[in-house]
């Protein structure tokens, strides 16, 4: 088994089986805790669509979804599919799976005594934080750009260009929703800390997404955000990949300083 495993992970595309039989009842369980206490807090804060979205996680068994019957229900929906990885894979297998509407997902999950801690995107984070909106159009279609245009982007040195936009997006992106404040971003949609502090605390800023002032914004990863960026629509995203060709963009900004998040839309 172990060895299958050493010999799959060398695929070119780092993709591995899921091997759904292999996990614990106790990780199926810490699934379970996860998904009921992230669907219950997320109530009155994520977007309307991630609810939408969420049944396609509903299946015929509890626990870890398997991919095999998740990825039958989403790529009907909208023609993308989850893979197995083993955890992070280098930026360019990444954008390229994306660019390819396949969505990897790391195949492992957190420990039960550990729940609101992550050093990798585990099955949880990548699951049910970006699957749920990959069943919407609008969303698979960016996310789609994303993938190349992250291509795009490493191949113009700029890859922290599209990395900012990625994450001010897909990952801790806010959206207004009949002009209330709702979470989108897989990064909040996963944390009961996160999910929180992004609505309500008074330390962020929280801006108008223009994008190349999110292109100049910095981030950290290892502490709460400092800074959110509030779209209207998934269609501005969508259009931003669209028409903006970001990688004209990348000359003019190398000339431009960074900013920083905790000045973001406060000058
Ligand atoms: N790998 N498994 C995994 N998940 C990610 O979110 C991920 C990655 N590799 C690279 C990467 N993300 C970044 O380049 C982007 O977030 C910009
Ligand atoms: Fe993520």
């Amino acid at each position: 088994m172990l060895t299958e495993t050493i010999i799959q992970a060398k695929n070119a595309d780092w993709t591995i089986p899921q091997n759904w039989d292999r996990f614990s009842r106790e990780e199926h369980r810490v699934w379970d805790l996860l998904f009921a206490r992230q669907s219950a807090a997320l109530q009155g804060k994520a977007v309307s669509d991630f609810f939408q979205g969420l049944d396609v996680l509903r299946l015929s068994k509890p626990g870890i979804p398997d991919f095999d019957e998740l990825n039958e229900r989403l790529f009907a929906r909208t023609g993308w599919t989850v893979v197995s990885v083993p955890g992070l894979v280098p930026d360019e297998i990444f954008f390229e799976h994306l660019s390819k509407r396949r969505f990897p997902a790391g195949n492992f999950i957190r420990a039960a005594d550990s729940l609101d801690y992550i050093e990798q995107p585990d099955v949880f984070h990548d699951v049910f934080g970006h699957v749920p909106l990959l069943a919407l159009p609008a969303v698979a279609d960016f996310m789609q750009a994303m993938g190349a245009e992250g291509l795009a982007a490493l191949q113009a040195g700029a890859l922290h260009r599209l990395a900012r936009l990625y994450w001010y997006s897909v990952e801790f992106g806010l959206v207004l929703e009949d002009g209330a404040l709702r979470i989108y971003g897989a990064g909040l949609l996963s944390s009961l800390g996160e999910s929180r502090f992004a609505l309500e605390s008074p330390v962020p800023s929280r801006a108008p997404f223009v994008l190349d002032t999110v292109l100049r914004t910095r981030y950290r990863s290892d502490a709460y955000q400092q800074a959110y960026f509030v779209i209207e629509g998934f269609e501005t995203l969508l259009e931003l990949l669209g028409t903006a060709d970001l990688t004209d963009r990348y000359p003019a900004l190398a000339g431009e300083a960074d900013l920083e998040p905790a000045r973001a839309g406060r000058r």
